[in-house]
């Protein structure tokens, strides 16, 4: 298989500058972005996209989830594609490269093989993965949960967000409700490039993560049930605060993560209150619980933790407390000749590299189980996302790209 050759590179600038243009759908408040799935600004985000890809000469297929399928011909119309990218949906406060730069370097990958007019035996698919953030809409990585034979599409369309509304319904409303099946597509090969959203590789001044696992993670939900009562006439002992196990739960969270370190994270991330009055002791609680780990048996002991020792809490307090699990995947083993391809173009071209395990999950963690795949990803200023001050540098994308770039093009095999 011929290699690419090290000056085989894509242009940056206008890499930056695709970047730079998605950050102005869906704003957030504080320079980063809000442009949460299968709203309005997403749809937009869509668009643009679309535009972007048509005028480089790919045709677009839709899923039955939305998740957006672009497509550069290969010379061999029958081999299997080799399929690039990530996702435009961001957190309500999120930054601008998140999912973003994954997907506008697939973009940037293939405008490049137009320009040197390059050509590949494999077709390279750009994807766009529907909801991949989980928030507005659990569990995260949505669509390519449905694609990877996870979640069944009914049970999906039927997940309501705070309003109540359904995703189907939404996906349906902005009008990007495709008609392929979802997972009929066979892949060669996978490959997601994304911002480490850790401090690891920029504290080490290291330019590529060559990621070859990827964290497990588990998303609970909680709800307490107390009794709503005056906050000033309802003595100490009579009362059933929910809010009041809501605190001891997050404590006990935290407690537990801390016991496996430095192998586990937890945290509670959403949290209602009913009725949030500031006179009447919370009668109802419903927060969400998200624990993670490389480790099976670390996630398992957590989650066995957590529901003993929340229910010991609700017990004290005379609440009636309920579980539901929101969210789950096994730590991931990327594919070995992935993981290798990616590694081989950081040595080609220079770049300092690293292994990496991926703290945060990404559509990749469920496409690996239908198609090889790896990820590669690039460092960010103080290891900062989720957060509106999300800040990359120009370099940093550029030649992560130029990974993703000579990682994909050798595996779609470049004709001479
Ligand atoms: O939660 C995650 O790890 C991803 O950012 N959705
Ligand atoms: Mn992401
Ligand atoms: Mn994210």
């Amino acid at each position: 298989m011929a290699e690419p050759r090290a000056n085989l590179q894509l242009d940056g600038a206008r890499l930056w500058d695709s970047i730079m243009q998605m950050a102005k759908i869906g704003p957030g408040v504080a320079g980063g972005n809000n442009r949460q799935t299968v709203t309005d600004e997403d749809a937009d985000g869509r668009a643009l996209f679309q535009r972007w890809c048509e005028a480089a000469g790919l045709t677009m297929g839709v899923d039955q989830m939305g998740t957006m399928f672009m497509r550069r011909e290969g010379t061999d119309p029958e081999a299997l594609p080799v399929y690039v990218g990530s996702h435009l949906d961001t957190q309500p406060t999120g930054g601008k490269y998140d999912g973003v730069l994954g997907v506008l370097a697939g973009l940037e990958l293939v405008r490049t093989l137009n320009d040197l007019e390059i050509k590949t035996k494999h077709p390279i698919v750009v994807v766009n993965w529907t909801n991949e953030e989980g928030t507005r809409f659990a569990p995260a990585m949505m669509a390519s949960g449905v694609f990877a034979g996870v979640h069944e599409l009914d049970f999906i369309y039927a997940r309501q967000d705070a309003k109540g509304l359904r995703f189907g319904d939404e996906l349906k409303r902005i009008g990007w409700c495709g008609d392929e099946p979802v997972g009929a597509r066979k892949m060669k090969a996978y490959f997601e490039l994304h911002i480490e959203q850790g401090p690891i590789l920029e504290a080490e001044g290291i330019d590529i993560g060559v990621v070859t696992h990827g964290q497990g993670l588990n998303w609970l939900q909680v709800t307490l049930t107390g009794r709503e009562s005056h906050t000033g006439s309802t003595p100490m002992p009579m009362r059933r605060n929910a809010g009041l196990g809501m605190a001891r739960i997050t404590d006990l969270v935290h407690e537990i993560a801390m016991s496996h370190q430095p192998k586990a994270v937890g945290a509670i991330g959403h949290v209602e209150v009913y009725p949030n009055s500031r006179n009447i002791i919370p009668g109802r609680t419903v927060f969400t619980i998200d624990f993670r780990s490389p480790d099976i048996e670390v996630l398992k002991d957590m989650d066995a933790r957590l529901r003993a020792g929340a229910e010991k809490i609700a017990e004290e307090l005379k609440l009636g407390i309920a579980f539901e699990q929101t969210g789950h995947f096994d730590p991931v083993t990327f594919d070995e000749d992935c993981v290798t391809a990616v590694r081989r173009a950081a040595e080609r071209l220079g770049y300092s590299h690293r292994n990496l395990v991926s703290g945060a999950g990404h559509d990749a963690c469920w496409v690996n189980r239908v198609a090889p795949t790896c990820m590669v990803m690039c460092p960010c200023v103080d290891g900062l996302s989720h957060n509106e001050a999300e800040e990359i540098t120009p370099e940093w994308a550029e030649k992560s790209a130029n990974v993703l770039l000579h990682a994909v093009v050798e595996t779609a095999e470049i004709m001479a």
